[in-house]
């Protein structure tokens, strides 16, 4: 099935980081590093500082906090810190004094602060208890998909969203729910399936550098900056990394759509890319204070090290197990000095290694075969194909017949192909097979109309059903790894160098 891909053709290229407003939850002001001068301030800024933006602009922030934070302020940034570091403010005007907290980065040489109201105060104790115990919950686990249920129940009681799930991106980017916690009246989406699209690329990146998105109410007036362009640099000033950035407005239909009204999503990475998002809903606005995010971050890198490392443990020993079955393969051709004797005909095969259920070596002109692989013509025809692909390198797919159409009059035995040439100029190859295996992928609504476009072409809005729709997909087969592509390419080192040293005749 050709799938339209709208992450890589239409969504993944909005433009993040031009959207040059704000969430009106807080308030955000361009510094000058030097002399924290305003350069820049949202329009709701006077509801803080007392004065009209245009008045704001030009004059130092230093004039409406205490002198100690003013001076923190300015010496934590005459370094080149890049993370994102919370401060306490007091802001004082007339008549008026409040706490906030404010988020400050820099950004294009300017300092940027998104300032929040202060929360609750709580207590360090309070706070930590609870995390310690979440945290024990999660290191108890013994799967991803056992840590990811731990984590979507602890967090629906520690933060009350109506929804909390957990999402799991695959090769493709698309993402299933692996997990779920939700009100009863509510749809649940546990094991649907949903396109890359919905979070696309440039949404995706982001979450390599901020932890979280909070979105606490869709229903919100976006607040423009003043002035709109920043007057020294003539530039919109990239707002990429700004928890309060305005929200893309086809994101703003999809949580429509979805009958949410607030959303939270935190990352999950492992091993430097994201693995998934915990996604959390509410059918009511809510807020979030920046201490209640902060416990939301620290609970996505305890779960985010669990993760990492039940897998990686997996990979391990997937790996080790691979590498000895490769090393056994090698031992019995250097025993033999033959090919096919080899990696054919002993306890152990190549169709073993990989997997797969048939294997073909054509060599020296002699073509041996074990297991389910194509009649002699159809071997034939498809080793001209593979020669006429030029590849050097191992070429796998899990859809030949996709690739290859004459492959469908055999696609029950043979729907998944890594080929490994040897001489492919002399058509000389050693190949493995797997059948196919036919099987339903429940979506949340169709992908096919993961973007719905007017009539003019340009306008488009999300999907507005999310309810199962299943696809039946054929032709296909179980995945080739990449440890296992890995091995085939050693594998290919391994034949080129015995049959240059050893087979020279
Ligand atoms: C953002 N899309 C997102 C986010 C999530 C999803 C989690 C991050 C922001 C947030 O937490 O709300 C998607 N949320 C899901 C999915 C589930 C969920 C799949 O709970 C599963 C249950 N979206 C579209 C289309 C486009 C698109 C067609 O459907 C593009 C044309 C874009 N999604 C899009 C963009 C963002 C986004 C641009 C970033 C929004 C922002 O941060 O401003």
């Amino acid at each position: 099935m050709n799938k339209k891909n709208f992450d890589s053709d239409f969504c993944g290229s909005l433009p993040l980081h031009q959207i040059n407003m704000i969430q009106s939850y807080g308030y955000l002001l361009v510094l000058e590093r030097e002399d924290l001068k305003i350069i820049q301030a949202s329009e709701n800024a006077n509801e803080i500082l007392g004065l009209a933006v245009q008045q704001l602009v030009r004059t130092s922030f230093r004039d409406y906090i205490t002198k100690e934070e003013a001076d923190n302020l300015y010496f934590k940034f005459q370094t080149d810190i890049i993370e994102k570091v919370p401060l306490p403010l007091t802001i004082k005007t007339e008549g008026y004094t409040g706490r906030f907290v404010a988020i400050a980065h820099v950004k294009n040489g300017y300092l940027i602060l998104e300032i929040e109201k202060a929360g609750e105060e709580n207590s360090f104790l309070n706070v930590f208890q609870e995390l310690k115990y979440v945290m024990a919950e999660i290191n108890r686990s013994e799967s991803a998909s056992q840590a990811s249920s731990v984590v979507v129940h602890q967090l629906k009681k520690l933060s009350g969203f109506d929804r909390i799930l957990m999402y799991k991106f695959d090769e493709d980017w698309n993402g299933t729910v692996i997990a779920e916690v939700k009100e009863d009246d509510m749809d649940a989406y546990l094991g649907l399936k949903f396109p890359a699209s919905d979070v696309p690329r440039q949404a995706r990146n982001l979450y390599l550098k901020n932890p979280y998105r909070l979105i606490p109410s869709r229903d919100y007036t976006p607040v423009k900056l003043y002035p709109v362009i920043n007057p020294v640099s003539q530039a919109f000033i990239d707002l990429s990394d700004c928890n309060l950035r305005a929200v893309a407005g086809v994101h703003l239909e999809y949580m429509k759509n979805m009958k949410i009204s607030a959303s939270m999503s935190i990352r999950v990475i492992r091993n430097d890319k994201l693995w998934g998002l915990i996604s959390c809903h509410h059918r009511s606005p809510k807020y979030l204070s920046y201490e209640v995010c902060s416990v939301f971050e620290l609970l996505s890198s305890v779960i985010s090290n669990k993760i990492a490392s039940i897998e990686n443990k997996e990979f391990f020993q997937y790996t080790s197990a691979l590498q000895e079955k490769k090393s056994r393969l090698i031992g019995n051709t250097y025993s033999y000095l033959n090919l096919s004797e080899g990696l054919l005909n002993q306890d152990i095969n190549v169709a073993d290694l990989f997997n797969a259920k048939g294997a073909v070596l054509t060599f020296k002109g002699t073509t041996s075969r074990i297991g389910d692989v194509p009649d002699e013509e159809d071997l034939k025809n498809l080793i001209y194909w593979l020669q006429s692909k030029g590849d050097e390198e191992v070429y796998s797919s899990r859809n030949l017949p996709g690739e290859y159409e004459q492959a469908a009059s055999y696609q029950e035995k043979v729907s998944g192909i890594l080929s490994i040439p040897i001489d492919a100029e002399k058509g000389e190859y050693l190949i493995v097979f797997r059948p196919e295996v036919i099987t339903t992928v429940t979506w949340g609504g169709n992908p096919e109309e993961a973007v719905r476009f007017e009539a003019d072409r340009q306008k488009y809005h999300p999907r507005n059903s999310f309810s199962a729709w299943q696809e039946i997909v054929s032709q296909t087969s179980l995945p080739w790894t990449e440890q296992e592509l890995e091995v085939a390419e050693s594998l290919r080192s391994f034949i080129f160098e015995f049959t240059t040293k050893h087979l020279k005749n």
